[in-house]
């Protein structure tokens, strides 16, 4: 099995981004699973693009994508992607889309193939917090979510996608008071958990992970 890990560029001012540190650190084999890690742009539709290109080139069985969610205190499986970009800040080329779709013959949304379930119940069993996220944004990690999702259900590709939100690094809180972090050891381990869940499981498993309101 071959996993495609992408992981983002440094945004909205901040001199790192978690994602790509902890891809960076990641094992190049994990449960017998060869990984292959891809560096991304903050940008609407070159991240998207760089991604397919990629896909293109290592055919991948399984694309892991990772971002950063400042703010948010675990790990985070997304759910679904939905068809719209609405960026807060420009992105990295300066581009800054408000209520647009990203695919305009797109159906509104498509969910994560990868087993969420299963990846929350094994980084928890690391003693890494973790759990499923309804909504990965409308910025950048939305856009490559629903962007690969949409790729490979349109070109009927055997591939599974999915997207993992990571807090902040330590480093980036320190002068951020009462702002949540995880250390980068803890994050690698968490990552590296969650694809070892995607090799060992084909389907999902069935146990809750909703929210009421
Ligand atoms: N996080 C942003 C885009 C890049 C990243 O790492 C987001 O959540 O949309």
């Amino acid at each position: 099995m071959r996993i495609l890990v992408t992981g983002f560029d440094p945004f909205g001012g901040e001199k790192v981004n978690p994602a790509f540190e902890v891809i960076k650190r990641l094992r190049d084999s994990i449960e017998g699973a060869e990984i292959v890690k891809l560096q991304i742009p903050t940008a609407f539709y070159s991240s998207i693009n760089k991604i397919i290109e990629k896909i293109d080139e290592v055919n991948p069985d399984v694309v892991l994508m990772v971002g950063q969610a400042g703010g948010r205190f675990d790990v985070t499986v997304e759910r679904i992607g939905i068809n719209v970009d609405d960026a807060r800040i420009p992105d990295n080329e300066n581009q800054q889309p408000v209520d647009k779709t990203i695919d305009s013959e797109g159906l509104p949304a498509h969910f994560a193939t990868i087993p969420i379930k299963a990846i929350v119940q094994d980084i928890r069993a690391k003693n890494i917090p973790a759990s499923i996220s309804n909504t990965a944004g409308t910025y950048v990690c939305n856009h490559v979510m629903y962007g690969i999702l949409n790729h490979i259900y349109k070109n009927e590709l055997n591939m599974k996608a999915g997207f993992i939100h990571i807090p902040f690094l330590l480093e980036q809180v320190i002068a951020k008071p009462n702002t949540p972090a995880m250390s980068l050891e803890t994050m690698v381990a968490a990552i590296e958990a969650a694809i070892a869940a995607v090799v060992k499981n084909d389907k999902d498993i069935n146990v809750t992970g909703g929210t009421v309101c």
